[in-house]
């Protein structure tokens, strides 16, 4: 670990960098002709699909539907088939199969995967993509997702720079034990529901307006978003603040033994009562974090007791760069 003799920076001095962090977000945000290029593919994809599947519906979720895509993004597609019993490696041998015979290049299917996907590129648009099949609650804890980002701006900018520097960082990276983009998306609006005054309001705990089950699972929040407008306007911290306050947060404050974060109660819930206290399995509950929706999901499961020290001297190298380094901006986004 970097020891740094220099000044410690005062929030005057945070507040100075909020600049800098603002145009690092906007040279992220995708251009308007990438997202043309995403509706075009996505228009060929159903034109295609549909031949096969007449009733079925093709989702985009993830990041390019939730306002959480950096430029250059994969589009994420779920292939929504409502017939009983499919058989879902078959389903992905045949799109496969159609997807081929088209114009489209390295069509790919993982059957095998955890979850099975086509991958394809197409050449036209040079976008690559990922279609799965049925995984209905990915595009609803999209759009809850997508429903935060409309009610502060702050959400947005501060998932960029944290997903951009989890990017640089090595740190996002499922294989290989560290957190999904999702799971950093979650610990961004957790940590602003945390803010006092809060940033942004729990839609789970509000009176629903919006509910449909899922899987069994009833997924049900508030989404009247545009009358939530001002929910944060009394708490007037910069982004610079923010990023500050989030790495310090993971680095120092956040008590990895016996808290679990939950963005469905807006609260921090213990381990003990999900039963989250030991291994069960391959499931460590290093770091947990648990989904909104399929609450007995810890998203923080992948993490295992060599990435925990990654991860969290990946948060004191950024929270101590914030505090410290000279010039920040550059330090916190150098590739490992
Ligand atoms: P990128 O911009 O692609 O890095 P993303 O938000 O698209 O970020 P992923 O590609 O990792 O994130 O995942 C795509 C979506 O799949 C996001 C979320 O709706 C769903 N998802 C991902 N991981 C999980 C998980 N562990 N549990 C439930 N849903 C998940
Ligand atoms: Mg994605």
């Amino acid at each position: 670990m970097r020891v740094y003799k220099r000044q410690m920076r005062c929030r005057s001095d945070i507040d100075r960098l909020n600049g800098q962090f603002l145009a690092i977000f906007d040279s992220l945000i995708p251009p308007e002709e990438e997202k043309a290029k995403q509706k075009q593919l996505l228009t060929l994809l159903e034109k295609l699909i549909i031949k096969e599947w007449p009733r079925a519906r093709l989702y985009l979720y993830g990041s390019c539907a939730n306002s959480f895509g950096v430029s250059k993004s994969d589009v994420d597609l779920c292939l929504a088939i409502e017939e009983p019993d499919i058989n879902k490696a078959e389903v992905i041998l045949r799109l496969a199969d159609i997807l081929q015979s088209d114009s489209l290049q390295n069509v790919q299917a993982l059957t095998r995967a955890r979850v099975p996907i086509v991958k394809l590129m197409d050449p036209a648009t040079g976008i690559s993509c990922d279609i799965c099949i049925n995984n209905v609650l990915a595009v609803v804890n999209t759009r809850l997702l997508g429903d935060y980002a409309r009610i502060d701006v702050r959400l947005r900018q501060l998932a960029y720079i944290v997903k951009h520097w989890a990017k640089t960082r090595g740190v996002n990276e499922t294989y290989q034990g560290t957190l999904s983009s999702y799971a950093y998306v979650l610990m961004c609006i957790h940590f602003l529901q945390q803010r006092r005054p809060a940033i942004l309001p729990c839609l789970q705990g509000m009176e629903a307006t919006y509910s449909v089950t899922v899987d069994n699972i009833e997924c049900a929040y508030f989404d009247q978003v545009e009358k939530l407008r001002d929910f944060g306007s009394h708490n007037r911290q910069t982004i610079s603040q923010l990023v500050w306050g989030f790495f310090n947060y993971w680095a120092y404050r956040h008590d990895y033994t016996d808290s679990v974060v939950s963005v469905r109660t807006g609260s921090i819930l213990s381990k003990r009562e999900k039963d989250w206290t030991r291994r069960v399995g391959n499931d460590r509950h290093l770091i947990c974090i648990e989904d909104p929706f399929e609450i007995s999901h810890d998203l923080g499961r992948v993490v295992d007791k060599f990435s925990i020290r990654v991860l969290r001297e990946e948060f004191e190298r950024a929270a101590e760069i914030m505090q410290y380094d000279p010039s920040p901006c550059v330090k916190l986004f150098e590739p490992y």
